[in-house]
């Protein structure tokens, strides 16, 4: 595992931070916001988020989740069932946790 979503050395802000700040924040669940968010998670770029591309961008911050954490994640806003996160269940979803 030696990838980064950051790999470019942009500073995009860390993807949990952004969660935190985005609860606390309702204002900042945009989805200009999440879709910047969503783009640089999906490290293949095939328009979703797997298992792997969840814990490995939640790995490299001090909030880890375990494998089973994102299953479940995934299972609870997962809409068509395809397994993976595509942006619009992943707006939805954020929407959600932000309390809206
Ligand atoms: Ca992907
Ligand atoms: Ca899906």
């Amino acid at each position: 595992m030696v990838n980064t979503i950051d790999s470019d050395g942009s500073g995009f802000l860390d993807f949990s931070e952004f969660m935190a700040l985005a609860t606390e924040k309702n204002l900042l669940v945009t989805k200009d916001n999440l879709k910047k968010a969503f783009e640089s998670l999906d490290i293949d770029k095939n328009g979703s988020l797997s298992i792997a591309e969840l814990e490995q961008a939640f790995g490299t911050s001090g909030h880890k989740k375990t494998k089973k954490f994102w299953m479940e994640f995934i299972k609870e806003i997962d809409e068509d069932g395809s397994g993976e996160v595509e942006f619009e269940e992943f707006f939805e979803g954020m929407k959600k946790l932000a309390g809206k």
